[in-house]
């Protein structure tokens, strides 16, 4: 059994696996990029999961990408790529399927052996269209996600389980601040550890805040800049854009080391222009003032939230490439008072935290025990309506920072079929633009033999995906019966809150004890339709479709060898005519020959150049058929005075 944990960043990817008893790095690709058929390049595609075309969140990137968007058939985003000389719309789970293949292919030839299991890393705010999205991207890859972890918690992880002088059980935990600036997003989380344990206390967020707003920042203020010194319009050349985002990004780095004036020089930028700037780390900050200030306010709500005091964190730990921008750190360290702490590898500190985990959810592999405990990010609540009966009514069933994984038993006193609407609490907290997140109908459901309302409990779930979900429903009938029965469950119920008219909802706890009650529990059937499910008909089809772009691969890369070994023959035997051949071969053969190499060169560029694999080796078989000869009075020649020397030894 394989542990890999793979760190799907928005601009760097990153696998860990386990292997000769640690956790290494063995991957990295930077501007997860996919497959070799396809001509043109994806990028910055993470954060388009579980998202509708017409999300306004898609139309904000849309004008951003080198590549195009369309609209899906079920309404949702599609990447449009050149595959094979055609042009056609990928989903998002295709194209993060794709990326993860891939990622999958080098885990293999690392491991040498065959790479199913894995945990896969997604930003703590994602919502369940997002997760469940991710999660088929996996199916679509040939992967088995264990575990979708959160990127903070995976931080947490790797930081803990080989810290030896934690808190023990029974003493105040010890708490730590994890701060990840990316590419993309922000993200900051308070843990407690005790030996044996992490629990994160609060998690909060700005998905809108990453490295990429820094780099928004510089080629908006060089676009200005370059509109009145050499009159260019940047924003309207899509090859210059990027290339001045790209010398944007450099320079952002090289600022963090470097406070004095730096230059910016793009040699033929456009219409033939040579640009140049300059930029110091002082102008720098001045020009994300509005974006350093947004650092504060998520680590200001994790402190409410979990109700801590500065001096109740022992240490603030930084992760992600954006935590470099010194100015980034000088804001974290002012809000807390304190040095910050960059004890993790702050690339690969995710990936480590997510093959940990793996290897701890691997019944193959041993490793340290270690308890993670999550949070739900964001409020979840439960409406129930019956189309027959009258009542109505809500219960919030996970709270903004309640545990998870996590299950809830809640009791509903029905007579016939009811539906669950599970929607985020606070549509405005979530950043994403529909609170739904399904709708489960549990059927089957009727009165009692004497009339009476049947008592259905109803599981609902936050599992280690992050996931919501009803996961099951039962009738429990009750029987009189005689006798000892200790270790029969018996329910204690305590009411919560009871908003509907004729729905008395009962939280339950199980208790074993001396009764006289059987209980026959009969499942109950549940529909489930969920917001922005993919349907696993078509998620199938994604993943035959997967087969033969791999297969379709496998074959270009085939026929790519065969046409470099034509090649190949051809510098070759040209380089040995004039050299090591010399010898061997008459002037008339010598020309005769080379007419013929440069004719095959020639056609390698021309009819040659598209081929199949066939054309190929047949071409190479007929040079071969030339060459060989040459090759075998050479190699005679080579030996004779060998062997006549070994014979003259054996005399
Ligand atoms: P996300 O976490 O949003 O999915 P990611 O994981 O791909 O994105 P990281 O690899 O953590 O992102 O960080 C990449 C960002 O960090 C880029 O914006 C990059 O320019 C920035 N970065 C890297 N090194 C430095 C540096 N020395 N100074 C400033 N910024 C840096
Ligand atoms: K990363
Ligand atoms: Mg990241």
């Amino acid at each position: 059994m394989s542990v890999v944990g793979i760190d799907l960043g928005f601009l760097n990817c990153y696998v860990a696996v386990a292997r000769s008893g640690g956790i290494e790095t063995i991957q990295c690709i930077y501007l997860p990029q996919i497959v070799t058929n396809v001509k043109n390049t994806l990028h910055g595609f993470k954060k388009m999961h579980g998202r509708a075309f017409d999300d306004p969140y898609i139309q904000g990137e849309r004008v951003k990408l080198p590549y195009e968007l369309q609209k899906m058939p079920n309404g949702s985003v599609g990447l449009k790529v050149r595959y094979l000389d055609e042009e056609r719309p990928f989903a998002i789970e295709q194209v993060t399927g794709m990326l993860l293949a891939k990622l999958k292919e080098t885990s293999e030839s690392a491991l040498k052996k065959p790479v199913a299991d894995c945990v896969i890393s997604v930003p703590s705010f994602f919502t369940d269209a997002e997760r469940r999205s991710v999660m088929a991207a996996a199916q679509v890859a040939g992967l088995n996600c264990l575990r979708l972890m959160n990127e903070t918690t995976a931080v947490a992880l790797a930081y803990g389980i080989y810290k030896q002088d934690l808190p023990a059980l029974e003493e105040k935990p010890r708490n730590i601040v994890f701060v990840d600036m990316g590419h993309s997003a922000y993200q900051v989380s308070v843990c407690a550890f005790n030996k044996g344990k992490l629990k994160i206390l609060a998690t909060a967020f700005d998905p809108f805040l990453g490295g990429r707003n820094f780099d928004e920042a510089l080629v908006d203020y060089f676009c200005g800049e370059f509109r009145t010194k050499y009159k260019l319009n940047v924003k309207e050349n899509a090859r210059a854009l990027l290339r001045l985002y790209q010398e944007s990004e450099k320079l952002k780095k090289l600022m963090s080391a470097n406070a004095s004036d730096l230059p910016l020089n793009i040699e033929c930028f456009m219409d033939d222009l040579d640009v140049s700037s300059k930029m110091n780390r002082a102008q720098f900050e001045q020009l994300c003032a509005p974006l350093l200030a947004k650092v504060e306010p998520p680590l200001r709500t994790i402190m409410d939230q979990a109700k801590l005091q500065r001096e109740d964190i022992s240490s603030i730990e930084i992760v992600g490439g954006a935590t470099r921008i010194p100015a980034v750190k000088e804001q974290i360290s002012r809000f807390f008072y304190k040095d910050i702490s960059t004890t993790l590898n702050a690339d690969e500190a995710v990936a480590r935290g997510c093959a940990l985990q793996c290897a701890i959810l691997s019944p193959a592999f041993k490793v340290r025990e270690f308890s993670i405990t999550d949070v739900v990010p964001y409020s979840v609540t439960l409406r129930w309506k019956s189309s027959y009966e009258e009542g109505t009514g809500e219960c919030e069933v996970f709270s903004k920072n309640h545990a998870a994984p996590f299950s809830k038993v809640i009791t509903f006193h029905k007579k016939e079929p009811f539906d669950l609407e599970a929607y985020y609490t606070h549509p405005n907290e979530i950043p994403y633009p529909e609170p739904r997140i399904g709708r489960f109908a549990i059927q089957n459901v009727g009165p009692q033999y004497d009339g009476d309302n049947s008592k259905v409990k109803v599981k609902v779930r936050v599992n280690v995906h992050g996931i919501f979900s009803v996961a099951n429903a039962s009738v429990i009938e009750k029987q009189n019966v005689e006798g000892d029965h200790s270790d029969v469950p018996m329910d204690t119920e305590s009411s919560c809150k009871n908003q509907g008219k004729d729905d008395e909802l009962v939280r339950k706890t199980k208790c074993y004890t001396k009764c006289q009650i059987v209980l026959r529990i009969i499942e109950l059937p549940i529909q489930a339709s969920l917001y922005k499910q993919l349907g696993q008909d078509l998620i199938n089809s994604y993943i035959e479709n997967e087969g033969k772009m791999m297969m379709q691969d496998k074959l270009e890369k085939e026929r790519n060898d065969a046409k470099n070994a034509v090649e190949e023959y051809v510098y070759d035997f040209r380089d040995k005519l004039c050299g090591v051949f010399e010898k061997f071969v008459t002037e008339e053969e010598s020309s005769k020959l080379s007419l013929m190499l440069e004719d095959t060169e020639n056609w390698l560029y021309e009819d040659g150049e598209d081929q199949s694999k066939q054309v190929y080796m047949d071409k190479l078989q007929e040079l071969r058929k030339f060459g060989q000869p040459i090759q075998e009075r050479f190699m005679e020649h080579e030996e004779r005075p060998k062997a006549l020397n070994d014979l003259g030894k054996k005399v």
